[in-house]
């Protein structure tokens, strides 16, 4: 039995922190780009500081009127959350303090650093490189990207063609297609795929061929989409129907899983942009029906309200076919981490994915990992001191091997690419 005075706890400790923190991870979202799509992926001390969830928080001490803000270059709204978040007020928020964590895990010192300093020693760097180093610091193995076929920024470069950067994997990101039809089916329209927005057989096959084209195209791991929280299935709106007719006989088909993210409210404040999504509690139930009609399909999912994070735990219990994966943008946060994971590790073992960074600019898997590694071992140690105090003492190959399953291991599996 293991007690409270058991020298081996330390040790037992000592080796989850070090295994979590050393351990490589598969960033199974994010918004990062190959560094083929040039300007797309975003980088520096400009874009950490301009990041919308940043800027949410700098409105909230600033009354400027919000366009006046949009029309600043971004070098002026960059000083403007520098001055308001980090001068005024001490950097406390979680994505506040990732930017000190970034700059620090660089080998800069923020507080000997102004901004100009900090744009020079940036400006020194090539993109190249500079990946290398992020990934290198992050302990990053694989960065899977977000990629839009409904993107016009995005396209080109798909459309040119690229040697792939082996560092950067794809996932197919269709939120139009579910979301926004109409837009959706002038696009497929135009590529030649549909002749209506007509809901047939024939519009369906032809929204069932793009995803085939394009899921080749790019190689993608999955196919992904964000719904609201009033996403209801079955049902018969457009959504519910393009699901049923379109996507999940593709991934039937094809094997690849159907990642949902559930529950954001798109343009709650819109004059706040990009930073203007809000969330909202999910009816799961439409999550269950579609695990419980499509036993083949392979489900993951994240969902954005805190209220769903332990229904969601319940329903992987029950369908095999659902991975729950990350602490999605408002609940990345340690406080919500801590809840999430142990509610996973006691509900799902280490049948999940603890986490995605998310990360929009390059630098910031810096702070997203270091923050959640050590959050994720927290929660590992105490799991493991348990299971000791029960009578079963984990090696340290099994603790590698749980590891290496938390961070991307488990979701590989899960996708068949292992
Ligand atoms: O829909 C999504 O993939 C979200 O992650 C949004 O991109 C959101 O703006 C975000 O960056 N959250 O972290
Ligand atoms: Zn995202």
């Amino acid at each position: 039995m293991l007690t409270v005075s058991d020298p081996r706890r330390d040790q037992l400790a000592l080796t989850v922190r070090k295994t979590v923190l050393e351990t490589p991870v598969f960033d199974i979202h994010t918004h990062l780009y190959d560094p083929a799509f040039g300007s797309l992926l975003l980088w520096g001390i400009d874009d950490l500081l301009v990041y919308h969830y940043l800027v949410a928080e700098t409105f909230r001490f600033l009354d400027l009127p919000y366009d006046a803000f949009w029309r600043l270059t971004k070098e002026e709204q960059a000083n403007r959350v520098w001055q308001l978040l980090f001068q005024d007020h001490s950097p406390i928020s979680e994505a506040a303090r990732g930017v000190i964590t970034v700059l620090n895990r660089l080998g800069l010192d923020p507080r000997r650093n102004d901004l100009p300093a900090l744009r020079a020693w940036f400006k020194g760097w090539k993109v190249n490189d500079f990946i290398s180093r992020c990934l290198d610091l992050a302990k990053v193995r694989l960065v899977c990207m977000t990629n839009s076929p409904f993107d016009p920024l995005e396209r080109p470069t798909w459309d040119t063609g690229f040697a792939r950067d082996p560092r950067f994997v794809a996932a197919l990101r269709i939120d139009p297609l579910l979301v926004a039809w109409p837009d959706a089916a002038t696009l497929l329209a135009s590529d030649g795929y549909i002749t209506s927005s007509d809901l047939s057989s024939s519009t369906f096959d032809g929204a069932r061929r793009f995803l085939t084209d394009w899921a080749l195209r790019i190689d993608a791991r999955y196919v992904m989409v964000s719904l609201p929280p009033s996403f209801s299935y079955p049902g018969s709106s457009t959504t519910a129907v393009l699901i049923e007719k379109v996507v999940v006989p593709f991934c039937e088909d094809t094997g690849l899983p159907f990642a949902l993210m559930l529950g954001v409210k798109r343009a709650v404040n819109p004059a706040l942009q990009l930073a203007g999504d809000g969330v909202g509690r999910s009816h799961l139930d439409s999550l269950e029906a579609l695990c419980a009609r499509h036993p083949k399909v392979r489900f993951l999912s994240t969902v954005l309200s805190l209220e769903n994070q332990h229904e969601l735990c319940v329903l992987a219990r029950k369908f095999r076919n659902l991975h729950p994966f990350g602490c999605w943008w408002f609940t990345n946060i340690p406080e919500t981490i801590r809840e999430m994971t142990r509610l996973r590790l006691e509900l799902l073992g280490t049948s999940f994915t603890p986490q995605h960074s998310d990360a929009r600019v390059l630098d910031q898997v810096i702070y997203k990992w270091d923050h959640s590694r050590h959050l994720i071992a927290d929660a590992l140690v105490e799991k493991y001191l348990d299971l000791a105090a029960s009578g079963w003492w984990p090696t340290d190959s099994e603790i590698r091997r749980d590891v290496a399953e938390l961070l991307g291991g488990a979701f590989e599996t899960f996708c068949g690419r292992r």
